[in-house]
């Protein structure tokens, strides 16, 4: 009973795995160059760790998400694809990608929806919202590994789930922000809180 909900499911990190994916092609491509481990990632942009780790690495770091095929032979992360599709067959839920595409735009949002159709079935394509700003876009649940989620709307209709990634697992997050650890915690139970 009650009005939909609406569900906005990020890409980059929670579907897919954007860290593991960049490693391994960073250090496949400079195998002489310092890497930064996973166990060690600290901030949201790997270009500014890797910055700041030597400066010529930023602009390495860059290639590797600006090359073709990057985005589309993401692995997605396990579980991730399963509950997205489970989401989308509950009553009265609407689920919807929404992710952030780089300005780099030659092979990026081509390979970001060729990877929803891959994993999630051409259907879905009707769901991708690619957009660099999530603050306008209304929905009940953001669930992104992004902190810091800002953009031209000062109150988001939705409430942001932080999704576990190495880059923020150490962050002590407000009282009021909830994480989801991974897909095997308890979404359902997520969802069913903003249920009216
Ligand atoms: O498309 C991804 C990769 C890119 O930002 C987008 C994040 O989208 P959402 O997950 O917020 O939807 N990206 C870019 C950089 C550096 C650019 Br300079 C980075 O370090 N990490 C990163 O994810």
């Amino acid at each position: 009973s009650g009005k939909r909900l609406r569900v906005l499911v990020d890409m980059d990190g929670v579907l897919a795995d954007f860290e593991g994916g960049f490693l391994k092609k960073y250090r496949a491509r400079y195998p002489d160059d310092p890497h930064i481990a996973l166990d060690d990632r600290r901030g949201f942009w790997v270009s500014s760790q890797y910055g700041q780790l030597r400066s010529d690495l930023c602009e390495k770091a860059i290639s590797i998400w600006e090359s073709k095929n990057f985005f589309v032979e993401l692995e997605p992360l396990p579980g991730g694809v399963e509950a997205v599709k489970e989401m989308a067959k509950m009553d009265d839920t609407d689920v919807f990608i929404c992710t952030s595409p780089i300005k780099h735009y030659r092979h990026c949002p081509y390979e970001k929806y060729a990877w929803v159709e891959r994993h999630l079935g051409h259907d879905f394509l009707e769901q991708v919202i690619l957009t660099r700003d999530k603050t306008v876009i209304t929905g009940d649940i953001l669930i992104d590994d992004k902190p810091d989620i800002l953009g031209v709307e000062p109150k988001p209709t939705w409430e942001h789930v932080l999704f576990t990634a190495c880059h923020n697992k150490h962050l002590s997050v407000g009282p009021s922000q909830r994480r989801l650890l991974s897909w095997e915690d308890d979404w359902r139970a997520v969802l069913d809180t903003k249920r009216q």
